[in-house]
């Protein structure tokens, strides 16, 4: 049986802060793919999570590749303190130079995405597209888990795929907010690989997050295959 290219990406956000290393190992164990890191300044967007500090006490535990979702004004800045990151998400709406931030996370053998808000068009990617790994679109506002989804995001996800898929472009998308089992069919069928999960998919008050992790990337990878 071939294997679904579908990746789930737990937000360390939404985890138990009592309980990072049971959360992290748990949610390996459960078949995650890599973990999620929401960094935020207060400026770009209101609110204040998780800084670097934690990924690096957290790098240990695990095996999987670890992203920072940098929502901070001018992330070039800050570059330096995520290197216990293997991604590198940074917003286009901050930063004004957004070629040149991308090389040098490419320098530092990172991988590169490129986070873009609901309202931001994909066009805005036009010029960034040879320098990037990945898109991360946003489908709710960034700042906040337990947010409401943006369906409008639904066809720009479908648009940004058929660009990729008529160029043959070496790119993946990672959707971020709000994502269930219902919304999270809806991306994957306009072609998004990668899922954030936060309170709408894994850390629910029903069942252990463990289960609905299982639940969510079955539920996703039905009738999909890598081949
Ligand atoms: C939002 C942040 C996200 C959240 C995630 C939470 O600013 O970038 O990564 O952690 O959206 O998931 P949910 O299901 O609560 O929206
Ligand atoms: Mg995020």
């Amino acid at each position: 049986m071939s294997k679904s290219n579908i990746e789930i990406s737990p937000s360390v956000m939404c985890m138990d802060f009592k309980n990072l290393e049971r959360d992290i190992l748990l949610l390996e164990e459960a078949g995650a793919d890599r973990f999620h890191f929401d960094i935020m300044d207060g400026h770009f967007v209101p609110n204040i999570t998780l800084g670097p500090d934690i990924i690096k006490s957290l790098r240990p535990l695990s095996k999987l590749p670890f992203e920072a979702h940098l929502m901070v004004e001018s992330p070039e800045r800050l570059l330096e303190k995520f290197l216990d990151a293997e991604i590198i998400a940074f917003h286009i709406e901050a930063t004004i130079a957004p070629i040149r931030f991308s090389r040098q996370i490419k320098e530092l053998k990172k991988k590169v995405s490129v986070a873009i808000n609901p309202a931001t068009p994909i066009e805005s990617l036009e010029f960034l597209i040879p320098e990037i790994d990945e898109v991360l679109v946003m489908t709710v506002e960034p700042g906040f888990a337990g947010q409401k989804f943006i369906y409008q995001t639904v066809d720009k996800v479908r648009k940004l795929s058929k660009i990729i898929r008529e160029h043959k472009l070496p790119i993946r998308i990672e959707v971020d907010g709000a994502i269930s089992i219902e919304t999270g069919k809806l991306l994957r069928e306009a072609g998004t690989e990668i899922f954030v999960g936060g309170t709408s998919g894994i850390f629910m008050k029903d069942g252990s997050p463990g289960e609905n992790l299982k639940r969510l990337k079955e539920a996703l990878s039905e009738g999909c295959s890598s081949t």
